[in-house]
């Protein structure tokens, strides 16, 4: 087995910041020492094969990307990145597991739809990854079918309140399936937005001649996002599910978010970078088609409003425990553009997976988040929210070898031919400057990015069984 030790550099993690070495034995962490001291406790032999300098660097956890849409067949095209271009373009930017969403489509059963994605992901990831299960069609059959995956390491399931005729639960299929939820256990993961009713605004806005990418952010309400969050949580108030509500973006949704965490409820939201720096005016509202680049649901919100800043403030707060990405990319040319002259046909997501860790750490030099909060909301609460902490989102013994060694000194320009490794013909990042830079990364052990090399292999990515919720009160 190789032995790699990581040295001279600040190991931090969610709940500290101090200087250690880091020794890996094979795939797993064995030791964290203060530099310089015996590795006690350990067998190794004599020496190590590899040593990595970590001096005037942070050591931090793998970051976990929680909310992922590799190959999505979406808006009669699919998500651009498959599971390998996909997760090389994580480890690119420090993420070392995505947990991705296994579907099943109306009318097919649970198993089957969990089948078709271990067959997508299956030697192609570079790095490890797990998955949720959409639950497209809550029936008699799904819901016996829930009480069994949780053996297949699959410990949380999403709803859609919004897409009537394709993912879409109505308020008695969700009281059926937080029902079972309670019971199992199982994480209900809930794409909170009122459908139907954007289904009509959308037809009106169109009727209207209003067809522009701006539109879309139009029709989908915040009103839609907190109506529909606070039915979530009061059907999990019921029946006792625990709740994550995913892609939160709309300032009142996270208030009613709150609310419900206030009153003891397990109650969850996470946000995406999307939602902290983009806006609906500067980007939905670009000139042209251009603004189909980030047309994604829940939208853009008005930065007018003050979501974003509401977004980061609640970052720090903890009204909102994490951020994901939704990772969901589709090219302008061939896909984007199946929308031109009808909002309503774009196909609906952003690529983010590769950027996360950057993005999120620029709250870290602006001032907007500590150091530590951004390993808790980047890894180490994903870890725990979705059932792989220990295993995953901590530098500790016994702990798989996923570490990111991040240069605060480096620098970082996003876009195409500068740091853009996913499956897409532009870059809805284009132009961000980041102050850090991902310098090295290890996914179990094994350097896969050496500074501005890609050293890792389609196959090196592993399914991890999850557990149930290490989060809940
Ligand atoms: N939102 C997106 O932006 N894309 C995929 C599905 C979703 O809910
Ligand atoms: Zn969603
Ligand atoms: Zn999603
Ligand atoms: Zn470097």
């Amino acid at each position: 087995m190789t032995t790699t030790l990581i040295t001279g550099g600040t190991v931090v993690t969610a709940t500290g910041r101090s200087k250690a070495d880091v020794l890996i034995d094979g795939e797993t962490i064995v030791a964290v020492v203060a530099p310089g001291s015996q590795l006690l406790g350990t067998d190794l032999p004599a020496g190590v094969d590899t040593v990595i300098d970590a001096t005037g660097k942070y050591v931090i956890p793998g970051g976990i990307d929680a909310h992922t849409h590799m190959e999505l067949p979406f808006g009669g095209t699919a998500a651009s990145d498959t599971f390998e271009t996909g997760t090389r373009a994580a480890a690119w930017g420090g993420t070392t597991t995505i947990i991705d969403f296994a579907v099943q489509t109306y009318g097919q059963r649970v198993f089957d739809g969990l089948a078709t994605w271990h067959q997508k992901a299956a030697g192609n990831c570079a790095i490890d990854y797990a998955f949720h299960q959409i639950i497209g069609d809550v029936n008699a059959d799904s819901l016996q079918a829930m009480d069994g995956l949780l053996a297949e390491g699959v410990s949380s399931f999403k709803l859609f309140m919004a897409y009537p005729g394709v993912f879409y639960s109505d308020d008695a299929q969700i009281l059926r399936a937080m029902q079972k939820s309670a019971e199992t256990g199982l994480m209900t993961m809930m794409h909170a937005e009122n459908g139907p009713a954007i289904d009509v605004l959308v037809e009106q806005l169109l009727a209207q001649g209003k067809t522009d990418p701006y539109y879309h952010g139009v029709a989908r309400a915040w009103q839609m996002e907190e109506e529909a969050t606070h039915r979530a949580i009061m059907i999990a108030n019921l029946t006792g599910a625990p709740l994550y509500v995913v892609h939160v973006s709309a300032k009142q949704a996270v208030e009613q978010l709150a609310a419900a965490r206030d009153n003891g409820q397990n109650v969850f939201g996470e946000t995406c970078p999307q939602y902290l720096y983009l806006s609906l005016e500067e980007n939905l509202g670009a000139p042209g088609f251009e603004g189909a680049k980030w047309v994604c649901s829940t939208p853009l919100r008005s930065r007018a409003e003050g979501h974003q800043d509401h977004m980061w403030q609640s970052l720090r707060t903890n009204d909102i425990q994490m951020v994901s990405t939704d990772h969901c990319p589709f090219c302008m040319k061939g896909q984007k553009d199946l929308g031109l002259g009808n909002f309503s046909k774009i196909p609906n997501g952003i690529g983010s997976v590769e950027h996360r860790m950057d993005l999120l750490y620029q709250g870290v030099v602006n001032g907007r988040i500590s150091l530590e909060r951004w390993v808790e909301i980047t890894s180490t609460t994903p870890a725990r929210m979705f059932g792989l902490y220990g295993k995953k989102g901590v530098i500790q013994p016994g702990a798989d070898g996923d570490i990111v060694i991040y240069d605060p000194n480096g620098h970082t320009s996003i876009g195409m031919g500068k740091t853009h490794h996913m499956n897409m013909d532009h870059s809805a990042w284009e132009g961000y400057e980041i102050d850090g830079h991902v310098d090295t990364v290890l996914s179990r052990g094994k350097v896969v990015i050496d500074h501005n090399e890609y050293l890792g292999a389609k196959g090196d990515g592993q399914f991890v069984k999850r557990g149930l919720s290490q989060y809940l009160i």
